[in-house]
């Protein structure tokens, strides 16, 4: 018996997973960062093989950027060059974390001078999307302090108000900012945004085109991320994603790898929640980094998870859940719940996915495509592309 029924089938047609061009690039930890023959050298070659990860399993239609380390001179070409590959240009990253300038604060420092800088840099982040055509202005901010005393945790945070303010004023009328908060690191003391209420309380101040980035990996252990997407749903203050899984930090592993009870959860959280679908204002975006496994068969597994738990998250019986929650029956609506996340809903996608001219099995279809032997025999010389370059 089909577990997917066809109103399922066709909400699922128009799920779109945005790549980020880094996960392409080598990646690593601060003791190692591995290589692999065929890593991408320039931003060119990494949308090439997010490219692959869409054409086998058509969920990944754009991809995202992270300036400086995708900065080009003609970025009107750079949007050609996606298109011809079938892709397009997705949110653009800032990056204020890695200048020295910034080893104190970026929108938040006391010095004028340097929080201009920090502001220059999202303008010319914004005119990145406006050349590109992009809907999102993504800001993580590294700012925050080692040690109690170090910053006026109140000063750091009008001046941080201030400096989104001048931002949030550049961007167009179709165009959003979205804040992500994480609750430790580089910083230990304290960090600048570290959780989803100052993210909103921070958004809700510039007015109704800022809203929050939710980073699964962002959060402390045991922290139940899905009710924080029930909130900011009802708040309506969800703007993205950042999809990735973790064991202990912020791990970037494959999303769905180390929990994938977490991620039917959160999911089942976006579709109550109206956030998911047409019309509904929030993106999916994976932030990953493959530090062991290759880097595409690493996107793949990661859409391919998104896709399987949104199934399941779309197929659990809400009017029998409703049913049992009103009863107060508790063994009735968990048991509601785990037999949707129980259901394997693989054999369906596969043959669904046959059905539209995909590969039944897309990790099997790329590993024998010759596609990573392809690369490794071409790319050869030049600087391979890593975190922060
Ligand atoms: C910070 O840890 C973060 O999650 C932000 O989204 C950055 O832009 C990204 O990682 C860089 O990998
Ligand atoms: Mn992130």
């Amino acid at each position: 018996m089909s577990t997917l029924s066809s109103t399922v089938l066709s909400q699922l047609e128009s799920q779109a997973i945005e790549l980020p061009s880094w996960a392409f690039g080598n990646s690593g930890t601060r003791f190692k960062v591995f290589t692999t023959p065929g890593t991408p050298r320039t931003i060119q070659e990494k949308l090439a093989d997010a490219a692959q990860v869409n054409k086998l399993t058509g969920l990944a239609p754009r991809v995202a950027l992270h300036i400086p380390w995708d900065k080009v001179d003609d970025y009107a070409a750079l949007k050609k060059t996606a298109a011809d590959l079938g892709v397009s240009l997705g949110t653009v990253n800032s990056n204020t974390f890695q200048d020295d300038v910034y080893k104190f604060g970026s929108l938040t420092h006391i010095d004028a001078g340097i929080r201009q800088k920090a502001i220059d840099h999202h303008f010319e982040c914004i005119d990145v999307m406006n050349a590109v055509g992009s809907q999102d202005l993504k800001i993580w901010l590294a700012d925050g302090t080692n040690y109690p005393g170090q910053g006026d945790l109140r000063g750091r945070q009008d001046r941080l108000q201030d400096s989104l303010e001048k931002i949030y004023a550049r961007i167009g009328e179709e165009q959003r900012l979205v804040l992500e908060y994480k609750f430790f690191e580089p910083a230990f003391y304290h960090t600048d945004v570290p959780d989803w209420g100052s993210s909103y309380a921070q958004v809700s101040a510039l007015g109704d085109r800022a809203m929050v980035c939710l980073d699964t990996g962002h959060h402390a252990p045991g922290t139940n991320i899905e009710f924080i997407v029930m909130q900011l749903l009802r708040l309506e203050k969800l703007g993205s994603f950042d999809f990735n899984s973790r064991f202990y930090a912020d791990d970037d592993l494959i999303v769905g790898a180390a929990d994938p009870f977490q991620l039917f959860r959160i999911l089942f959280e976006v579709v109550r929640g109206g956030g998911y679908g047409p019309g509904s204002p929030v993106a999916f975006m994976l932030d990953q980094c493959h530090n062991v496994e290759d880097k595409i068969p690493g996107q793949l597994r990661s859409v391919l998870n998104v896709q399987e738990m949104t199934a399941r998250a779309l197929i659990v019986d809400r009017d029998a859940l409703d049913a049992a929650q009103n009863a107060e029956d508790v063994m009735l609506a968990n048991g509601i719940l785990m037999d949707a996340f129980y259901t394997d809903v693989r054999p369906d996608l596969a043959a669904w996915r046959e059905s539209r001219g995909l590969p039944a099995d897309p990790m099997k279809a790329y590993a024998s495509s010759g596609y990573q032997t392809q690369i490794a025999e071409d790319r050869v010389g030049g600087t391979q592309s890593s975190w922060g370059a």
